[in-house]
């Protein structure tokens, strides 16, 4: 029963409808009364850290005012909504957003000032939540930042892992690993929720028998339960709603085994505990490589399970049927880890709601969207039929009954039993496995790719029997990206330089940068422009000295690469460039080369051999070039150590050249290439991914372009390739590659960089060979450009001008329009 006094209380005295933000004397008596009364700390005592953190508290209490004003209309109207379940999120710091959604930088900044402080420091302070991997974890915090600022009433759930994404050192060259202890000082933006919390069964049988009002029914007798408690984090919309992430923690169900304590044995009763929080102590750092591991599993089963069990009480909470879900809840899939969310779901309905199969199965399959991130083979997932069913073996029932009555439409419908074999939720070939990406499509009303070409080759290629079946269920929504983070937040000057310009209107729609068009060619903008890109390449030449111990001249050309290291993101391909230049120099043939800094940083999975070898690779290629007096400081080479997205937001407003160079059919979309392009860097690409759209946008002509496109890469492997042709022929790409056996890279050691060589003259997989000749002739054309600054100039600002479309605002606007079909709610 609702207490009506404390809802008149909180509705009339402003608590929840009070306005937006904050004057400076309110930020500023807040922070010193958190500061005091929330940490117990005496200035004197205070450090840097306390008072990031009272600040983090005072605005948190802002941030939650919003959420609970966006929950109550929500809840007021009966609205349609989200849930999304990713088992990654990267949301990156959450002060400086929030100072933005609230529109307080500029006072805060004064309130600060006023006791000597600086707000830029304090930010510095926080640690930001490393939950995910790389594009897939970061494009899911973008959705929740537009899902916020459009009113989509929608909670997103995953996995509190207490430590995230490890931290990566370089150490002679090479990538070290220690743990991220993002919870170290605490987490001031989470609330706990002890009350909110779930059981979940791994294990032990299934018995199945006739229930008490003589119906058949299937009882699971778990042997292992934990306990799942939810950890709230307010994500706030700009100037509007927000919303919630709400993550996972595993704890025992019990904190001691009483039976054992009672025998004396205290030790082994804690154990018990200990084996049940070790769900969620760390992520899985492996990107686009499955592993297969037994917890992996049972970390996406706890939390689809506690994010299912969730959602279904909020639903009745409603006083809504549980049959009606799927009319107030679409459930998004970000990628397949989640996807065990079907046979989780029709277990419910059907074993723990005593609903019957086929009614259960139309709500099942009418609430889920399931969203694919990767064509990569080696990613797609797939579970062994003996790890399920000893850890799931009920689900492992419920996939088999999904799966005899889909393959039973199929045969009905005449399909050839190698059809059907290739269809089933089953691969019969090897080891017997669940291939979860069948059983989310089966399970799913609509599937998306995440680019135009992605979303064409999902439906041509890997889910393509399934798109010939449902042709209607397949469709694209291009990945978009948090402009107000990676512009507004994290570029204050390019913003505020751009506001003057055009207003601010841009900040709810990106697409109100095509204004700019207007003063690309105005030399007094262009000026301003490139200043201010100066000013951004000087800040992160500091932290690259202080950080990577190399001193750039930051008048330089920063040609830049960061993402994830993987092969087929081709980072070596890049390093055959640099060996080119390098070459051309020693030979004195260098004169058409500008002077160009080249900046790496990205994350190698620990297990993923070659890709460490890569980091390497270029650290070897760093000593020689930067140490050589021939080169002259023309050249230099920085590997900037743990990138996340803290230190990317430092590294895009300072880029002048973004390096999107996968090979074509690969990268599903990016973001980071719109990350990039946002921030006036111009784009050397291939068509791969959503490159092809940026090109679309920004025109070809203000696009540095490359290399095969997926047909010919295909034609290319029909052909039969043979890369040691072009090692043979090209003699310019023979002298390089000797460079990597020759020791020269590598103190004399000819060993170290065999595997790169062997591996690009024996496979090649991604068609380095192939493509070099293109991208060196590209980068020709990139240095001569770079030497007519007003034309370069002119082109960054053309590409920032046609942006509009990469915001994640559009993208979540699609899903609305595409896939959720839903009434956006805005707070007023
Ligand atoms: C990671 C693990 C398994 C499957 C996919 C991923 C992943 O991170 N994929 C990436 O998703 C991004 C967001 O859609 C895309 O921009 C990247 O191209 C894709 O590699």
């Amino acid at each position: 029963t609702p207490n009506k006094k404390i809802e008149s209380y909180f509705s009339s005295n402003g608590i929840v409808s009070g306005k937006l933000g904050l004057s400076k004397d309110e930020i500023k008596d807040s922070f010193l009364e958190k500061t005091f009364y929330g940490l117990g700390r005496i200035p004197a005592l205070a450090t840097q850290n306390d008072f990031y953190t009272a600040m983090a508290f005072a605005i948190r209490d802002r941030v939650l005012r919003q959420f609970v004003r966006s929950t109550q209309q929500f809840n007021e109207k009966d609205a349609r909504g989200v849930a999304y379940l990713s088992a990654e999120y990267l949301p990156g710091p959450h002060l400086g957003n929030n100072l933005l959604s609230l529109e307080i930088i500029k006072e805060t900044r004064e309130a600060l000032a006023e006791v000597n402080l600086d707000l830029d420091e304090i930010l510095d302070q926080e640690v930001e939540p490393g939950l995910g991997n790389g594009g897939l974890g970061r494009l899911a915090s973008c959705y929740m930042d537009a899902m916020a600022t459009l009113g989509i009433p929608s909670i997103a759930y995953g996995i509190r892992y207490e430590f995230g994404i490890f931290k990566q050192e370089i150490r002679d060259g090479w990538q070290e690993e220690s743990t991220d202890k993002w919870l170290h000082y605490g987490n001031p933006w989470e609330i706990v929720r002890p009350e909110i919390a779930y059981e979940v069964h791994f294990g032990g049988k299934t018995e199945s028998g006739i229930d008490e009002k003589g119906n058949y029914s299937v009882a699971w007798n778990a042997d292992t339960v934990i306990k799942g408690v939810a950890y709230d984090t307010p994500i706030l919309g700009y100037k509007s709603n927000g919303i919630i992430m709400r993550l996972w923690k595993a704890e025992a169900i019990e904190s001691f085994d009483f039976s054992i304590y009672n025998s004396g044995d205290y030790y082994k009763a804690v154990e018990k505990k200990m084996r049940s929080e070790n769900l969620t102590k760390v992520l899985y750092p492996n990107d686009e490589n499955l592993q297969g591991k037994e917890l992996r599993l049972k970390q996406q089963y706890f939390f689809v399970c506690c994010s299912l069990k969730d959602t279904i009480r909020l639903h009745l909470l409603q006083g809504r049927k549980l049959d009606q879900l799927h009319d107030k809840f679409t459930i998004q899939l970000n990628d397949t880890h989640p996807s065990i969310a079907v046979a989780e779901l029709m277990r419910l309905l059907v074993d723990e709601h005593k609903m019957e199969w086929e009614k259960a199965w139309h709500v099942t399959r009418h609430t889920f969207a399931y969203t694919n991130h990767t064509l990569l083979p080696e990613a797609l997932e797939k579970w062994s039929i003996d790890l399920f069913g000893r850890l799931l073996p009920r689900h492992l029932e419920i996939i088999y009954e999904i799966n005899s009555r889909f393959l039973n439409e199929l045969r009905e419908l005449q399909y050839s039993a190698n059809k059907i074999a290739r269809m089933s939720l089953i691969e019969e070939s090897g080891e017997p496995s669940i291939r979860m990406a069948h059983l989310a499509t089966v399970g799913s009303f609509k599937v998306n790719g995440v680019s135009a070409l992605h979303s064409r080759l999902l439906k041509e290629q890997v889910l393509n029997d399934f798109a010939e079946l449902w042709p209607d269920k397949f469709t694209n929504v291009t990945n978009g990206i948090s402009h107000r983070r990676f512009l507004v937040v994290s570029n204050p000057a390019l913003s505020d330089l751009i506001s003057e310009k055009i207003g601010r209107d841009w900040l709810t729609d990106l697409y109100k940068l095509k204004g700019l068009e207007a003063f690309a060619e105005d030399e007094d903008f262009q000026k301003k422009w490139m200043d201010i890109k100066l000013e951004n390449k000087k800040a992160l030449s500091k932290h690259i000295e202080e950080y990577a111990g190399v001193k750039i001249d930051p008048t330089m050309m920063f040609d830049v690469q960061v993402k994830r290291i993987h092969e087929y993101k081709r980072q070596h391909l890049k390093v055959l460039h640099i060996l080119s230049l390098y070459r051309r120099i020693k030979k004195g043939e260098g004169e058409r080369i500008s002077p160009t800094a080249f900046i790496f940083a990205g994350k190698a999975a620990p297990g993923y051999f070659m890709a460490k070898r890569i980091i390497k690779l270029i650290s070897s290629v760093a000593d020689l070039v930067n140490k050589d007096p021939d080169v002259n400081g023309k050249l230099k080479v920085v590997f900037i150590p743990n990138f996340n997205v803290k230190l990317a937001q430092r590294i895009y407003p300072a880029s002048d050249l973004s390096e999107q160079i996968s090979m074509a059919g690969k990268e599903a979309s990016g973001t980071g290439n719109m990350k990039f392009a946002l921030n006036g860097a111009l784009t050397v690409g291939t068509l791969d991914g959503a490159n092809v759209e940026i090109r679309d946008e920004v025109g070809k002509e203000n696009f540095f372009l490359f290399g095969l496109t997926t047909e010919e890469v295909q034609q290319t492997r029909q052909d039969g390739y043979r890369p040691s042709e072009y090692y043979e022929q090209n003699k310019e790409l023979q002298g390089i590659l000797d460079m990597l056996i020759s020791g020269e890279l590598s103190n004399g050691d000819t060993e170290l960089f065999k595997p790169i060589f062997e591996n690009l003259l024996q496979q090649d997989p991604y068609l380095l060979l192939k493509d070099y000749q293109s991208y060196i002739d590209c980068q020709e054309e990139i240095h001569e450009a770079w030497r007519k600054p007003k034309e370069w100039a002119r082109m960054s600002i053309l590409n920032v001008a046609n942006m509009g479309k990469f915001s994640s605002d559009r993208s979540i606007q699609d899903y609305v329009e595409k896939i959720w079909n839903l009434q956006p709610i805005k707070a007023d």
